[in-house]
């Protein structure tokens, strides 16, 4: 079977442009075990983004397998709509409240990310009708926030190319990012930290918090190029939107369950969200699941004064989905795996300093826990972008495959999000590779660095 040419007649694919792959054949991933995949040509990768940013207890885990299989041949499915349950659903919500912050105790189930994302908007927009105040409907996002690929998540999220090709509803702004790196000049991180907070506070003095649903923002932007805020940026965002009535939705779908050394991003940066909107980990992808998590203060309101809520999923709370995420979310527990990305992480990025740290084309190497990112510069003194924004990052990221490993380039920024069970050997390995194709790509491009 040509598998290349069949996808190429049939296949559309997620956020490609459809003509440059057919030219370049597609790869065809056959199996993959613990950190690595391996692909139909027999290449073995090691896997440095966790899939995508999801598989966190590493591929092929028969633990997994079996708690899935168990719950399929007990009930493959029901809906949560008529008046029913199942109990992988109910289990998962109440440890899911376990390990949420204080007070989030509340759960609604979807298949993806952009899923919670919908879920959250239409639940911020439900939340102020209910108290009077259905004028109460602009969302505050972010540059380079993602937040899914539904026409709201879009519309939320800030990449540009995707307003551009219908991902622009009305009701959403957008404000500064708070990417130091890239936005900060001469202002120390501190200072850029509390500038890009305060920028959400001018947009709301600006529409007026009378009009304002809620606010929207990543702990850590992932897809936007692991933009790590400052330490002066979420307890100011905590403020502001307390201060001005206005809903804070941390979306934990990258941050969630363990990545940056804690349960949630929120926990790690102090932020009070009033919902999180959590997917990816929670299965480590082995099946579509996502969770919204509410606060009691704004479930009460729903639950109580707000009547039918017109909204939901045929697969909300898909009991295959659960059961898994349930055996996923006690393994991570019983592994010590939250604890394990904090030490890790230290361990990776003082392993990629001491590599790549003095590396002309390297800017910055950042991260928390298991997620990080490295900057390529044209000046490292001035933290300088190469011309044309992208090419460099992409000359990386093929090299990167072409040794073997998989790490995602956005812009000219190099990211990654190993699996949390990635070995000690397998973090020397990651950093070897990652050290080779930045050394490749500083050879081909070394005439546009200011050494
Ligand atoms: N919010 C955040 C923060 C995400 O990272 C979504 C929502 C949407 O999730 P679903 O499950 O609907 O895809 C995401 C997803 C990338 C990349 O290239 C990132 C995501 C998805 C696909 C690609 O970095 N994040």
């Amino acid at each position: 079977m040509n598998w290349q040419a069949l996808d190429a007649a049939h296949h559309l694919h997620p956020f490609t442009d459809h003509k440059d792959l057919h030219q370049r054949g597609v790869k065809v991933i056959e199996r993959a075990e613990g950190v690595f995949l391996y692909d139909a040509k027999g290449n073995k990768i090691l896997d440095g983004m966790a899939g995508l940013w999801c598989v966190s207890l590493g591929y092929s885990r028969p633990e997994l397998v079996a708690a899935a299989t168990t719950q399929m041949t007990t009930l493959p499915y029901y809906n949560t709509f008529f008046k029913t349950t199942n109990k992988p659903a109910v289990a998962l919500a109440a440890k899911i409240a376990q390990l949420a912050p204080e007070g989030m105790n509340h759960v609604f189930y979807g298949c993806s990310g952009s899923e919670a994302v919908d879920t959250a908007l239409r639940t911020a927009r439900v939340y102020w009708q209910t108290l009077g105040k259905p004028e109460k409907k602009i969302v505050i996002g972010r540059e380079y926030g993602y937040h899914g690929s539904t026409t709201l998540g879009a519309s939320a999220g800030g990449m540009v190319d995707m307003h551009r090709q219908s991902g622009d509803m009305p009701n959403f702004v957008h404000v500064v990012p708070p990417y130091w790196y890239g936005k900060g000049g001469q202002m120390s991180p501190e200072e850029f930290g509390l500038y890009a907070a305060r920028q959400v506070e001018a947009k709301i003095k600006e529409i007026g918090a009378d009009k304002i649903a809620a606010f929207i923002g990543e702990p850590i932007q992932g897809a936007g190029g692991v933009l790590i805020p400052p330490s002066t940026y979420w307890p100011e965002i905590n403020r502001i939107c307390k201060e001005n009535d206005i809903l804070l939705i941390a979306d934990e779908v990258i941050c969630g369950y363990g990545r940056l050394g804690t349960w949630f991003g929120s926990d790690y940066f102090g932020i009070k969200p009033d919902m999180m909107t959590t997917a990816k980990a929670l299965t480590s992808g082995y099946l579509p699941l996502s969770a919204l998590i509410v606060h009691d203060r704004v479930a009460e309101v729903l639950v109580n004064e707000t009547g039918e809520y017109y909204h939901g999923f045929t697969y909300s709370g898909h009991p295959v989905s659960c059961a898994l995420a349930l055996k996923n979310l006690e393994l991570i527990e019983s592994e010590g795996l939250v604890a394990g990305a904090a030490q890790k992480g230290e361990v990776l990025r003082a392993k990629l300093n001491e590599a790549l740290g003095e590396h002309p084309m390297v800017g910055e190497i950042r991260g928390i826990g298991l997620i990080g990112a490295i900057e390529l510069t044209a000046d490292k003194r001035t933290r300088k972008f190469f011309e044309k924004n992208g090419r460099v990052g992409t000359i990386c990221r093929d090299f990167c495959i072409e040794n073997g490993l998989i790490m995602r380039a956005v812009r000219d920024t190099m990211v990654f999000s190993p699996p949390l069970i990635i070995s000690d050997e397998e973090i020397d390995q990651f950093v070897r590779l990652a050290k080779k194709s930045i050394d490749q790509t500083y050879e081909k491009v070394k005439d546009e660095v200011t050494a």
